[in-house]
């Protein structure tokens, strides 16, 4: 048993012109492969752990033997992440979520409109490279933060609801350093129903 690159849901043009083909072909196609290579390569001497599912792996870093421990955090969290990421945007995607999702963000953030400013704000003011979440804690309550790197919420025992991947590979080709231009296209493209599915499984 071993991680599988999951496929892009649409095809890699399906974005555009939000989020270029070529960036999405080198995004799936190179660097999220890398890390499911990676992550691979890692766990191939240790039975059992590739068995578990990643979120499992990635809430419980402290208890994997040492030497892989920082190989997992990276590449664990790249594949994860990036799991996520393809599944939260759509060429359908845009507008403002409804239902249960909608009325969570009223009440954690007042307004879907201060919601969207502070993910920005967040995103715009990352240092390096990371990740900004719409994250649900343990009894379901909304909050956005950032991560490092290939950090996931998982590994503070958030569950990821929406990410942003603000690594330059995201966006530079495009934006090179217009990283609030990629941020505010990005936001054409999200699939609240798919992040709607999120909060909901957040919250079993
Ligand atoms: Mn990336």
């Amino acid at each position: 048993m071993a991680f599988e690159l999951p496929p892009l849901p649409y095809p890699e043009d399906a974005l555009e012109p939000h989020i270029d083909a070529r960036t999405m072909t080198l995004h799936h196609g190179k660097h999220h492969a890398g890390y499911t290579k990676k992550l691979n390569a890692a766990l191939v001497e240790h039975e059992g752990l590739a068995e578990k599912p990643i979120e499992e792996l990635l809430a419980d870093l402290g208890s994997l033997p040492e030497e892989i421990r920082m190989v997992v955090r990276n590449n664990g969290g790249g594949y994860a992440n990036h799991d996520l990421f393809w599944k939260v945007m759509s060429p359908e995607g845009g507008g403002e979520p409804g239902g249960a999702l909608a009325a969570a963000i009223q009440s954690a953030f007042d307004s879907f409109a201060n919601f969207q400013e502070a993910f920005s704000k967040a995103a715009a003011g990352l240092f390096g490279s990371g990740w900004v979440w719409l994250y649900a804690d343990g009894a379901g309550n909304l909050g956005i933060y950032t991560t490092p790197n290939q950090d996931s919420p998982y590994m503070d025992g958030y569950t990821p609801v929406l990410g942003l991947d603000v690594w330059e590979h995201a966006y530079y080709l495009k934006y090179q350093n217009r990283r609030p231009d990629y941020v505010a296209a990005w936001w054409n493209v999200v699939n609240w129903e798919a992040v709607a599915q999120n909060y909901a499984a957040a919250q079993k």
